[in-house]
């Protein structure tokens, strides 16, 4: 199924400035619907007397079977599941209703937009289904153009969360599959014209690459009409041409964004007519041997993966607070380096990486059990590609795009990946390209990674979990890794469980000090590794998930936490800290 009637509206900030962004979060209507009573007919196709006409009955007689006004509500953004004890194990449609009245402008555009909706969201306005989106972490937009006149009107979306054998994800995920409006949404004001996306982004000669996409109405992408880009600090003020890859030389006296060292500077992206300010760093990153280099300079990336999970709650992460949250402990961590792993996060968590000069590996929900010979699911997978990338261009902390989480090799996953590395590269020639591989104990001390995705990424991601699912601890530390790519490898997970607050031997499992002993040989491993380029254990917080069951220790919780799902620090935090800080 292909997204349809709905735009990828990005550099929104800037606009949130002019006032041209109105917050739609809130309060909304909701309604349950596990059969889609209120979209399929007794006949098993789309009904029109659907619940998207929210209608009002006009006398006694009338016979509507639903009523919006009369319905509970749901916070948006929230997930559905842990607002209410009866939808907690929800999987299937719920409806949101939301009444607005629109200031109808002289002339210009309306959208509305939508930080993300999990999974499938159609979107209807004054009962006319206008979108389709499918993809439960991206962002979209539907255009509200010439409907939006005097007066109140109705807004539904129908979120379908259910799980389908050919989605991206699947079937199966270790986390738990929040339903609902789960991010924001506004209303968006653009001129007639308008700048929907533009980017600009250091190349590793020191040049600046960039792009301006215009939407002109009838005219989708008017390429090679004019653009101007100011950045007024370094006397920059080019002319290129909209829809087409332009390149500008290197900058004198440019001040590198650097990790640690956040620099910003104002670009002015101007069209006739319409103009986007956006707060962009600028760093090179490369791969030079087996090594990992920004601005020139090897990085040994200090990292940490973590869910989008908020910092109390056990529930979906969403807005600036959340984001401020976590990184306060990311930094606490000493690290200069996170993982958002497995999906696109809130635009909170990137921009809140850019302005404390973290680093940020950003991933798709290619994950296990991906139905790799299918279409759609190809296609579906290439358009969170897009919004993945187009989204999170402008940010320097975004160093390493991730194609895919654990798959096991078989020539229909590699040529799946091999397009979604293309399409990345496309999109984005300024980043490197990552996966997360899933590894095997193997025999002996040595295993060696020739899984031939190595070859289309640029950087080997190691998922391994030496001392937890298998291996004897007390050998961690004599563990070596070799690759037939001579290309650096991340540690990208590596971690154990441990129930804070359990105290006992360090052979105790499920004690912190178990998994502090943990973390201590796989230092002593990692440390011991030439090719490493650095981290990104698993993981900053306990999080939810339906596969862990174990009563009194797990209670639907991964443990693998360094700080449990109400932020209380376990013994290993302070372990990888304090080599962290050793390395500084
Ligand atoms: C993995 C997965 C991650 C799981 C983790 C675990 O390899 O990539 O999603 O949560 O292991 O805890 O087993």
């Amino acid at each position: 199924m292909a997204n349809r009637g709905t735009t990828l509206l990005t550099n929104l900030s800037s606009r949130s400035a002019s006032g041209a962004v109105v917050s739609l979060d809130g309060q909304w209507k909701t309604i349950v619907d596990p059969y889609l009573t209120g979209y399929i007919g007794l006949l098993g196709a789309p009904t029109p007397r659907g619940w998207f006409r929210d209608f009002t009955p006009r006398d006694e007689g009338d016979r509507v079977e639903y009523d919006f006004d009369r319905s509970p509500e749901l916070a948006v953004p929230g997930d559905w599941n842990t607002q209410r004890d009866d939808l907690f194990w929800y999987e299937g449609a719920l409806w949101y209703r939301r009444k607005l009245t629109v200031d109808v402008p002289e002339s210009g555009r309306t959208f509305v937009h939508f930080a993300a909706a999990n999974h499938t969201a159609r979107v209807f306005f004054d009962g006319e289904e206008l979108a389709l989106h499918e993809g439960g972490f991206g962002p979209f937009s539907v255009e509200l153009t010439g409907r939006a006149g005097p007066g109140e009107h109705s807004l539904i979306v129908m979120v379908d969360n259910r799980r389908e054998p050919d989605r991206v994800p699947a079937m199966r995920t270790d986390w738990f599959n929040f339903g609902g409006l789960h991010r924001s949404v506004s209303l968006v004001r653009v001129p007639e014209v308008f700048i929907r996306n533009a980017w600009l982004a250091m190349r590793a000669d020191g040049s600046l690459a960039g792009e301006v996409h215009v939407d002109g109405g009838d005219d989708a992408d008017p390429a090679g009409r004019p653009a101007r880009i100011r950045i007024d600090e370094l006397g920059v003020d080019a002319q290129v041409a909209c829809g087409e890859r332009f390149v500008l030389d290197p900058i004198d006296g440019i001040e590198r964004w650097h990790p640690g060292r956040p620099r910003h500077y104002d670009v002015r992206f101007a069209i006739d007519g319409d103009e986007l300010v956006d707060s962009i760093g600028f760093r090179t990153v490369e791969v030079v041997g087996t090594d990992v280099v920004v601005n020139g300079e090897p990085v040994f990336l200090k990292g940490i993966s973590t869910h989008a999970e908020g910092p109390s709650g056990g529930r979906r992460a969403s807005g600036e607070e959340d984001a401020s949250i976590l990184f306060d402990w990311i930094e606490d961590l000493g690290a200069n380096f996170v993982r958002l792993g497995h999906y696109q996060h809130d635009e909170a968590m990137v921009a809140e990486a850019d302005r404390r000069g973290l680093l940020v590996w950003a991933e798709l929900p290619v994950y296990w059990g991906i139905d790799w010979t299918n279409e759609a699911t190809l296609a579906s997978a290439l358009e969170q590609v897009d919004e993945l990338i187009v989204r999170d261009r402008c940010r320097a902390s975004v160093v390493l795009w991730s194609v895919a989480n654990e798959t096991l090799p078989s020539p229909e996953r590699t040529a799946f990946l091999a397009a979604l590395v293309g399409r990345v590269r496309e999109l984005d020639p300024t980043r490197l390209v990552t996966a997360a591989l899933f590894t095997l104990p193997g025999e002996g001390m040595e295993t060696h990674i020739d899984d031939p995705l190595g070859e289309l990424v640029d950087v080997i991601g190691v998922n391994q979990y030496y001392g937890w699912y298998y291996g004897d601890r007390d050998a961690i530390a004599r563990k070596r890794w070799s690759s037939d790519f001579a290309k650096p490898i991340i540690f990208s997970e590596l971690g154990a469980g441990a129930k804070a607050g359990l105290h006992g031997t360090e052979t105790q499992i499920w004690t912190e000090e178990f998994q502090a002993a943990v973390y201590e040989q796989q230092i002593a491993m990692i440390a011991a590794q030439p090719d490493c380029a650095g981290l990104s254990p698993w993981i900053l917080k306990d999080f939810r998930t339906p596969l862990r069951v174990l009563p009194d220790v797990q209670d639907g919780y991964n443990r693998k936490g360094l700080v449990s799902e109400e932020g209380e620090r376990k013994l290993a935090f302070g372990v990888l800290a304090d080599w962290y800080r050793s390395l500084d």
